[in-house]
């Protein structure tokens, strides 16, 4: 029999699901040739133990254990150019999506060439949210404007995480691919060149019965992130204003410092260097937290190497900020507020060049 399907499953600490979603593909799926790819990043509950457990008398079932990394958006790419089959369906591991739709998926795509993508949606007739509460039916409703916005497309679902797509399109549309955040949906419609055909199937959102969500404050930040990168990421690189806004929030900071330390009777100088440190302290873990997320520095060795190197950077920074702004200021006698700008863009512009090489960088990690 060849191979019809492939349902690339993401999951972070989902070991109580992954059993019983197997076997409810195993249900739905009665029929089909299929095979299951969960993408999984290492979770410390073993999760992936679990699926490797299953997988080993069941080869329909096949792991994929990423190290060191996180994110949704990647783990469902990776998973879906990971296939052979012709037809790849993403689900989320919790059982929130209904298994059941898949079938109708597939055979809509069968049935007819001109569509690329099948989408599961909540707010088609016969579809729901089930169980939501009020605030997260109206954060959502937000977000999916924002997107239909961006999307120009009549799409009632454009963050459903719930879809199924021909697995060519995908490697095609594959290196355009932001891989930010966690609607990978919305990157794919985004991303391809001529605008993808897809239909709408209803389905009702389940509510998570094992397990917790991992979608938090960070995780919207990023969806917005991933919004302004499709509108104007071309223009200015998203990681760049992440970066410069952390930087002025690390200016405030500074101030405080100075003003706090100055305050309880130490000198000028001492107290600027003592500002300066916090201040850089300040950039580089709110920086590793946000703007390097997917690259996050994590353990006591990599932390303290990692702030070492961004002190470093940030240091020849100051240097070259001051110096240019001198050099500036001397030329242009008298006006300081355009030399003092031009000597903040190129700091910033140096520490973030330098840093995401060194600090986040391949350069950055050790092997441990
Ligand atoms: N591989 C991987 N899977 C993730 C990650 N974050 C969430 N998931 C999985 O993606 C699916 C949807 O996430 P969930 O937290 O349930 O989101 P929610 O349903 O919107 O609350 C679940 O199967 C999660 O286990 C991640 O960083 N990496
Ligand atoms: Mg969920």
């Amino acid at each position: 029999m060849t191979l019809d399907l492939a349902i690339v499953v993401p999951v972070f600490n989902e070991r109580g699901n992954v059993p019983l979603l197997v076997a409810a593909l195993d249900t739905a799926l009665a029929g089909f040739a299929w095979e299951a790819i969960f993408v999984d990043d290492d979770s410390p509950d073993g999760t992936a133990d679990v699926v490797r457990e299953i997988a080993r008398s069941d080869p329909r079932i096949r792991v994929l254990q990423r190290i060191g990394r996180r994110g949704l958006s990647t783990a469902c790419i990776e998973g879906m150019c990971a296939t052979a089959a012709p037809l790849v369906a993403v689900i989320d591991g919790d059982l929130q999506h209904d298994e059941a739709l898949l079938p109708r998926m597939a055979a809509a795509l069968a049935g007819d060439r001109a569509i690329d993508l099948v989408i599961g949606s909540r707010f088609v007739d016969g579809g729901g949210t089930g169980a939501w509460d009020a605030d997260r039916v109206a954060k959502s409703a937000l977000a999916t404007r924002l997107s239909r916005r961006v999307l120009k497309a009549d799409l009632s679902d454009p963050m459903s995480g719930f879809f199924m797509i021909r697995s060519d399109v995908v490697r095609g549309v594959a290196p355009r691919l932001l891989g930010i955040g966690f609607k990978i949906l919305l990157d794919i419609l985004t991303a391809a060149p001529v605008p993808l055909r897809f239909v709408e199937l209803p389905y009702v959102f389940r509510t998570r019965a094992v397990g917790e969500s991992k979608l938090d404050h960070v995780v919207a930040l990023e969806y917005l992130i991933a919004l302004y990168d499709r509108m104007f990421g071309r223009v200015v690189p998203v990681r760049f204003v992440m970066f410069s806004a952390i930087g002025a929030a690390g200016a405030i900071v500074h101030l405080a410092a100075l003003g706090l330390f100055l305050e309880l009777g130490g000198g000028f100088v001492m107290a600027t260097i003592v500002a300066t440190m916090v201040a850089m302290t300040f950039n580089f873990f709110l920086n590793n937290h946000l703007t390097y997320r997917d690259r996050r520095l994590r353990g006591v060795r990599a932390l303290v190497n990692g702030w070492l190197s961004f002190c470093a950077v940030c240091s020849v920074g100051a240097v070259a900020n001051v110096g240019l702004a001198a050099f500036l200021y001397d030329v242009r006698g008298g006006a300081w507020a355009l030399p003092a700008l031009a000597g903040i863009a190129v700091g910033a512009v140096w520490n973030f060049a330098l840093s995401s090489r060194f600090t986040w960088g391949r350069y950055g990690r050790r092997a441990t």
